[in-house]
């Protein structure tokens, strides 16, 4: 049927033969119509049938799926079928928990205890174009008072948990908490060399699981006819196909079965650069075991037209319902064609009325491994091709198809228990997504989403935590960074071994301690404990596990000032750019305790 390709039959090996077939069945003959006599180019006829092993293999159910999964979405686009048709959207009711009361607390410690039958999975596949960043954003301090990266917030979170989880059972616990963290092309050898060169931040590095997910085949036109890449007509182009690739993943890569087989009893699964999220992550796994839920995702009150998709209870008109995020995109048109004029908009509270997902999820294991063995890990699609007019008959570029790890509950049945956690923005969600230039263009009220705020949002939450535990923690005062106008709370960082929940805080916070606003605080050993402190300037504290320091009296020095930096200015590095500022360390105290024991700094 397809000369060029007969003609060059000889060459191929019989694997090749039958994927060539599969895609002349599949109507994609133009893939081999421009092929060369046997001669010329056959490397990179070779190459071509080497792309398209992988991304037969690498899609549940091969190749023939995708593209008769793409010509339905299509057809469904064409018409303009709407994916909620029969659906009327209603508010769910979720667990909202506040921070710092008694059932908060008796909820961390709920989660801290299942924590050792945990296991975390970091969506970081993403290039972040958004933020138009040049690195993986992993690599991104998740603020620049101690320079730490995400990466090693995460991991050491992740150990501090699993410390903390083990000493609450009296039973020789020593678990290691498997953390699998899905990477891409964009992102896999930065992200492992990011890890092989801080030796794995303390973490051991077979606790390290890095699935890397492929690309898929971008569509030319209606008729999923595969693109080609316009630089190589021996190459399929590709995009990524979104973080729902996560599932079937941890499917195919047999790592759920060696988590069941190890006991293990829950999947919490988060994104890239949410620097806020481990304060969130012991209650919330608290809520999931309390409650039972096999599907629990974190949620915090949400503003209209903020860029997180709103959690929704869809029902059909046949009766089915389900809790489901409806994404930012979507939920103002579905809201406008079930009867509510205004769409995506603010109720009498300021907020929407559907909270706004974190993408924070926590699986049952049991239930979720039983779930995959059906549908092997796939998760609804879509696909949102920019047509070049209104007959929809061309695409301005190619599209191709592509999923969310959050659209996993809609395909379980409606005996599942699927639920949702909201906590207050402040202490949970602090995501840096968006440029300088577009952050400052963002709707006044609404979260800039910036390496700005990302920052700022650590000190406010650390700021108000302090507080709660008792502390004197001085008010902020506002600025202006990069267009954005923040709070600017006190600098106080402190490791996760310090302050994994807030009963931990408020065991280390003594007496009247106070903190000026002018004033940078680094936290950095397990016990270390404030005492009538009154702190004016910089103090950092670094101290080993073994040792017990009390840090009292009053620490007054010149501190660290903060300079504005404009993100064009290139003579800076680029993650200073991005947030508009960097400290003038100008005087600071630091102590170093490295012997065990009992030690007292006071000033
Ligand atoms: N990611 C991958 O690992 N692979 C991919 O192919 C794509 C992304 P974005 P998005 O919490 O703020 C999500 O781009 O998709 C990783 C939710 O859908 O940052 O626009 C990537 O590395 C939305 O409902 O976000 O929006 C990153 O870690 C809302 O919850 C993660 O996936 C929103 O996040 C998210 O990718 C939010």
């Amino acid at each position: 049927a397809c000369p060029p390709l007969r003609r060059n039959l000889r060459l191929l090996a019989p694997d090749e033969v039958e994927l060539a077939k599969m895609l002349l069945n599949e109507g994609q003959m133009h893939l081999f119509e421009h092929w060369a006599e046997p001669g010329v180019d056959d490397d990179k006829k070779k190459g071509f049938f080497d792309q398209v092993r992988r991304l037969n293999s690498s899609y549940p159910g091969g190749l023939v799926s995708y593209i008769q999964n793409a010509k339905k979405l299509l057809a469904d686009s064409k018409e303009g079928k709407n994916p909620y048709d029969g659906f009327t959207p209603s508010v769910p009711s979720g667990e909202v928990l506040t921070f710092g009361d008694d059932n908060f607390v008796s909820l961390e410690a709920a989660g801290v205890k299942e924590a050792r039958n945990a296991a975390f999975v970091l969506v970081a596949g993403g290039l972040g174009e958004r933020l138009g960043y040049k690195g993986i954003k992993v690599a991104l301090p998740r603020e620049t008072t101690t320079g730490k990266c995400f990466l090693q917030h995460y991991i050491e979170s992740i150990l501090s948990l699993q410390e903390a989880s083990c000493k609450m059972v009296d039973d020789g616990c020593n678990t290691k908490i498997p953390f699998a963290i899905m990477t891409s092309d964009d992102t896999n050898a930065l992200t492992i060399k990011l890890l092989e060169s801080n030796s794995y931040f303390g973490m051991e590095p077979s606790q390290v699981k890095i699935l890397k997910q492929e690309k898929v085949a971008c569509l030319a036109d209606n008729d999923a006819r595969l693109a080609l890449d316009p630089n190589d007509k021996y190459k399929i182009q590709t995009k990524p196909h979104g973080h729902g690739d996560v599932h079937s993943l941890l499917y195919s890569s047999g790592l759920l079965e060696q988590w069941k087989s190890e006991g293990r009893k829950w999947v919490l699964f988060f994104q890239d650069t949410n620097g806020l999220l481990f304060n969130a992550i012991p209650s919330a796994l608290g809520v999931s075991a309390t409650k039972g839920y096999n599907v629990n995702s974190l949620a915090v009150p949400r503003k209209a037209k903020e860029a997180i998709g709103g959690i929704t209870k869809l029902t059909h008109v046949d009766g089915r319902t389900m809790v489901i995020n409806v994404e930012y995109n979507q939920l103002d048109p579905l809201l406008r064609a079930t009867g509510h004029p205004d769409g995506d908009a603010n109720c009498e509270t300021g907020y929407s009325p559907y909270p706004g997902n974190i993408n924070q999820l926590i699986l049952e294991l049991g239930p979720y491994i039983e779930e995959l063995k059906k549908t092997h890990g796939a998760i609804s699609e879509f696909v949102n091709p920019k047509y070049t007019d209104s007959t929809k008959t061309a695409f301005k570029s190619s599209t191709r198809l592509e999923c969310m790890m959050q659209d996993y509950p809609k395909t379980l049945p409606p005996s599942a228990r699927v639920g949702f956690t909201v906590m207050d923005t402040w202490l949970a969600y602090a995501p840096v997504k968006n440029n300088p230039e577009d952050a400052a263009k963002v709707p006044k009220g609404n979260p800039y989403h910036s390496a700005t705020s990302g920052e700022m949002a650590i000190y406010r939450a650390n700021g108000l935590i302090l507080r709660k535990a008792g502390a004197q923690i001085a008010d902020p005062v506002v600025d202006t960074f990069n267009g954005q106008e923040v709070e600017v709370w006190p600098r106080i960082t402190w490791s996760p071994r310090w302050g994994l929940t807030f009963k931990d805080v408020k065991e280390k916070v003594r007496g009247n301690s106070s903190i000026s606003q002018r004033s940078t605080f680094v936290i950095n050993g397990r016990n270390i404990f404030l005492e009538d402190l009154s702190l004016d300037g910089t103090l950092i504290v670094n101290s080993v596990d073994e040792a017990e320091v009390k840090v009292t009296g009053r620490v007054q020095n010149k501190g660290w000032n903060i300079q504005h930096v404009d993100y064009k200015d290139t003579s800076e590095k680029e993650e200073i750019r991005i947030r508009g500022f960097k400290f003038e360390k100008v005087e600071q105290l630091e102590v170093n305790y490295t012997e065990p024991g009992k030690h007292s700094l006071s000033a």
